[in-house]
């Protein structure tokens, strides 16, 4: 590790350099120097992310943009340059890493502790969505083609169930029969979009609860993080992967399904910070959306839950073997119940106005 961080302009000597955070796709670590400042060191995972120099791109222009309008590195994820000047080093084994300079006094939250702690999420990425509202979308590489793409996402399933790598596919008929019988969902969103009446939005598209920082004092937003995926997106897909991951009732590789569903109490929350934030910019059919956002968004993810398992666990993070397949099983379970309340979602997106 030394031989790396010693690639960086730090402050301070490095003295413990420990694995951090949640995270499904990089390798993330917390490193501590000897004067007062600590900073999250991380690889960056070459197999998801193949054009890392543009990836880097794309967060330093985002990030300047940030920058200018809130220049505080507590409010604004901020890359620490290396020895010559540049933005990430590449070692001999051809692994890229970066450093950024660790949010102080800060939290990170797997679930939200209260519906308030929601509210703050959804007024961060609401906030962060209206902020880069007038960002040149066209200078941003597409870091990884077809993201949000459900159609797609279901395409790569059946390919992964035709290949299947890890001989997993004749122990999980039920879990692709429940997935495929949510197909006639699956281009909802694509289909609005191919027909020019949702506008494209320079969107996170991982607005996972633990991709923001909040004030350990207050509970206030503080910092949006991991900028690996923003990109031209819908306004329903950041907006409906924050329900996935923030207002489902356990967690997202809950084995017990009984206790899987979603709370219309955190999906009221997160919408009325996600609508104070950026409501007033989203045309009436982007509102109206917002529900299918969170149904298509839980359904595409665990299709690619369900695909990686079949592909040998070779894309997210798997603590535990059999993790990817919990989730899958937990994903579907929630695209139902969603299903049934999608009425009354749509009822207190109205009510919000
Ligand atoms: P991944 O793409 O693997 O999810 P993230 O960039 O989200 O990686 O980082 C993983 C975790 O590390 C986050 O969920 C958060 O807990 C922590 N983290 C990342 N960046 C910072 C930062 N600048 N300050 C404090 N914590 C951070
Ligand atoms: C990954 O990197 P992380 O853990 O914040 C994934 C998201 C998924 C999420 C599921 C680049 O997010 O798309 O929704 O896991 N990120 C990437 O928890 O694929
Ligand atoms: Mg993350």
């Amino acid at each position: 590790m030394e031989r790396i961080t010693s690639q960086f302009q730090l402050q301070g000597a490095p003295v413990q350099c420990e694995r951090y955070g949640n995270g499904h796709i990089n390798e993330t670590y917390l490193l501590k120097t000897d004067a007062p400042h600590d900073y999250i060191l991380q690889k960056v995972n070459r197999h998801v992310f193949p054009d890392i120099p543009s990836l880097m791109r794309n967060i330093t222009a985002v990030t300047a943009y940030l920058w200018r309008q809130t220049p505080d590195p507590r409010r604004v994820l901020t890359l620490v340059p290396t020895l010559e000047k540049d933005t990430y080093y590449v070692d001999d084994d051809g692994e890229t890493w970066r450093v950024y300079e660790f949010v102080t006094d800060s939290v990170c939250l797997d679930r939200p502790e209260s519906e308030r702690d929601l509210e703050q999420s959804g007024l961060a990425f609401g906030s962060f969505q209206n902020q880069l509202a007038d960002f040149p979308a066209q200078t941003l590489v597409e870091i990884i083609p077809h993201f949000h793409d459900t159609p797609v996402r279901f395409t790569q399933l059946r390919e992964a169930i035709r290949m299947d790598a890890a001989g997993h596919v004749k122990e999980a008929g039920r879990e692709i029969d429940a997935y495929m019988a949510y197909e006639k969902y699956a281009g909802f969103l694509m289909d609005l979009l191919g027909k020019g009446e949702l506008p494209l939005r320079v969107t996170h598209n991982d607005t996972k609860l633990n991709n923001v920082l909040m004030d350990a004092a207050t509970r206030t937003p503080l910092c949006v993080i991991d900028l690996d995926t923003v990109m031209p997106g819908l306004a329903a897909n950041d907006f409906g992967d924050s329900i996935r991951f923030g207002a489902a009732t356990a967690r997202e590789d809950e084995a017990n399904l009984d206790n899987v569903g979603m709370s219309l109490q955190l999906f009221e929350a997160y919408a009325r910070g996600f609508l104070s934030a950026c409501g007033k910019r989203l045309t009436p059919l982007e509102k109206e959306t917002l529900p299918m956002g969170a149904l298509l968004m839980t359904l595409e993810c665990g299709s690619r839950f369900l695909a990686d398992y079949f592909n040998g666990d070779v894309y997210f993070h798997n603590a535990k073997p059999g993790q990817n397949l919990r989730r899958a099983r937990s994903h579907i379970k929630m695209v139902r119940d969603m299903e049934g309340k999608l009425g009354e979602m749509n009822r207190i997106i109205q009510s919000i106005g």
